[in-house]
């Protein structure tokens, strides 16, 4: 708790500035994202810099974009994913914040995925509050009223390609380099259902059944191919073309699209809320067994080997 009262400190948004140059009206519902044509567009933007990610939210145009920024890969862990979270729900709750644009900032790496050292080492009780902190995100962003687009600009494995997937589109750099993909079993670990749900609901079932079999990571081609990302750009216009494919996203009256979105995902959400406390309890029991520590030890050997 102490962990997560220092981080809402620190991430609390500041230095609004900036000047009304257009006129716009903006009325909200309860979720705050009912949508009335523009009078005014008032080039205010509000900031917010924490430690592992940075927010910019520009209120002429409703849409933030949350940089991840936690050298040397994004790694998912405890902290990250606090502040993650936390940066969520301030945005879920800020009426003029209708679309949220999910980048990094770190070349060549969109996100590694979970920490491994956070499932490496460590004890029951740190990995059961580190599994509670990635449902939570996924939870957040799984359900959002917000358009979520992952401007995917680097490698992209496991924690990081489920992020992709929980967004509602994704596009994707242009670099045969990169690869997006669930590859847990590579790993000798196991996408929880969850994971696997997102991405039956996202590739359909057969295409998911051999990727998270066989762990597989493509590259950007092959992702498209299968319907893994929705578009690839050559890497500089990744943020560019998020920002347009937003625009079309948000001229849909809010209302319509977050009812469908719900629709959609609420039952795959569901899922997890009704089981969350057993997920975390087999987490914990698979992850702590000596094996699959040996498997990780194993795996994080090659990670370092393949860099010397
Ligand atoms: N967690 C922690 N540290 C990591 C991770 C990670 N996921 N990935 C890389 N690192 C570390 C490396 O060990 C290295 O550390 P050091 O500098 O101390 O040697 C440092 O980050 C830099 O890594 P690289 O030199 O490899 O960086 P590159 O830019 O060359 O490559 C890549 C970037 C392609 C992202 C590469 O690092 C890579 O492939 N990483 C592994 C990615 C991976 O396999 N992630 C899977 C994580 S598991 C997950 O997300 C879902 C788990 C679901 C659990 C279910 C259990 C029941």
């Amino acid at each position: 708790m102490a962990l997560r009262a220092a981080l809402r400190n620190k991430c609390g948004f500041s230095g609004m500035s900036g000047v009304v140059t257009q006129l716009f009206s903006c009325s909200s519902s309860s979720h705050g994202r009912v949508y009335a044509p523009p009078i005014v567009i008032a080039q205010r933007r509000n900031s917010s810099t924490s430690p592992k990610i940075k927010v910019d939210l520009d209120q002429s145009t409703g849409v933030a974009v949350m940089h991840m920024q936690n050298p040397p890969v994004n790694s998912l862990s405890l902290d990250f994913l606090t502040e993650f979270c936390i940066n969520l729900e301030k945005l879920e709750m800020d009426k003029s914040c209708r679309g949220l644009i999910i980048t990094s900032s770190v070349p060549k790496v969109f996100s590694a995925g979970l920490d491994i050292m956070e499932m490496y080492g460590t004890t029951p009780e740190r990995c059961g509050e580190f599994w509670k902190a990635v449902q939570e995100m996924w939870l957040k962003l799984y359900s959002s009223n917000m358009v979520t687009i992952a401007a995917i600009n680097g490698f992209s494995p496991a924690g990081g390609c489920l992020i992709s997937l929980t967004c509602d589109y994704r596009i994707m750099a242009d670099n045969p380099r990169y690869s997006i993909g669930l590859n847990e079993t590579q790993l000798g670990i196991v996408a929880p259902f969850w994971f696997k749900d997102t991405m039956v609901n996202t590739v359909g079932h057969r295409t998911t059944e051999m990727s998270l079999e066989l762990g597989l990571l493509y590259n950007p081609s092959e992702a498209l191919k299968i319907g893994l990302v929705d578009h690839l750009v050559p890497e500089e216009q990744v943020l560019t073309t998020a920002t347009q494919t937003m625009t079309k996203w948000l001229a849909i009256p809010d209302h319509a699209r977050q009812i469908t979105k719900s629709m959609m995902r609420k039952p795959t959400a569901d899922k997890l809320t009704s089981n969350r406390e057993a997920d975390i309890q087999n987490f914990v029991s698979f992850i702590t067994k000596d094996s699959i520590q040996k498997s990780l030890r194993v795996y994080l050997e090659m990670l370092r080997k393949r860099k010397g």
